[in-house]
């Protein structure tokens, strides 16, 4: 259907799709649809608001956490049940997927998944399944999300997830992809989509053409950071205070 419009004086007839877009801009309410991408949380929850907040959320963004929403830091369990209640998309991280490991083999137990285990109490089960139901990656037209990052020479659904969440260098053969000496894993991707990764605190935050990570640290009292896209985007919050050091172990 067409209908008029009047603008000094003058009548137009103009399409109602074009009358939608004039209300739009009028009220001044446009905003293209934005996806928002979360870096490692490692349950700093009130760096976690703050940042929501410095990035203006709506509940139209499509919201992603990078996986590790989970130890180290104070209010892990708040942070899932925020995460859930947001209705926001996560991939698996290599805490996540220790400590479905540990509940599940309870003889590898370590005394952060045993103080984790005790704080989700009677709530334990449904937060394991809901770990366990978390995606290793997602592959968007736009981007490539993984909590760590690619295995060189390997599409993400050949990789094991254990890889993808675990993964910093490229030793040539993938017997190792931890030893610090060796060239990072992006160093090799050559494909002009792009990945978005965390995991790496101690690298920080990295922008390059084709790969982009947002684990700045905030758990070691640095930075907890959001990519915006399509605008390419960073926002951060700084830490409220260091809440673990950062070791040089490369397992962090
Ligand atoms: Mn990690």
């Amino acid at each position: 259907m067409n209908g008029l419009f009047v603008t000094n004086g003058i009548v137009v007839l103009i399409s109602d799709a074009v009358q939608l877009l004039i209300q739009m801009c009028y009220i001044g309410s446009m905003r293209l649809p934005r996806t928002l991408i979360v870096g490692d949380v490692h349950g700093c929850l009130d760096e976690l608001k703050e940042l929501l907040v410095k990035l203006q959320y709506e509940a139209s963004d499509r919201l992603i956490f990078v996986g590790d929403l989970i130890h180290k830091g104070p209010y892990s369990k708040e942070v899932l049940e925020f995460v859930v209640q947001l209705n926001a998309e996560c991939i698996v991280g290599n805490h996540e997927l220790r400590f479905i490991k540990s509940c599940r083999k309870p003889e590898s137990d370590n005394p952060e998944t045993l103080r984790f285990k005790s704080q989700l109490g009677v709530d334990l089960d449904k937060w394991l399944k809901w770990m366990e139901a978390l995606p290793a990656f997602i592959d968007d037209d736009e981007f490539l999300l993984v909590h760590a990052g690619v295995v060189p020479h390997q599409a993400p659904q050949n990789s094991s997830v254990k890889d993808l969440a675990n993964i910093r260098t490229w030793d040539g053969v993938g017997n190792n992809l931890q030893v610090e000496s060796n060239p990072p894993w992006f160093e090799f991707y050559k494909q002009s989509k792009l990945v978005v990764f965390g995991h790496w605190a101690k690298l920080g935050l990295l922008e390059r053409e084709n790969a982009i990570g947002l684990d700045s640290g905030c758990v070691y009292g640095k930075q907890l950071s959001a990519l915006i896209l399509p605008e390419r985007k960073i926002v951060q919050v700084n830490a409220k205070k260091s809440y673990v050091e950062l070791g040089a172990k490369l397992s962090c």
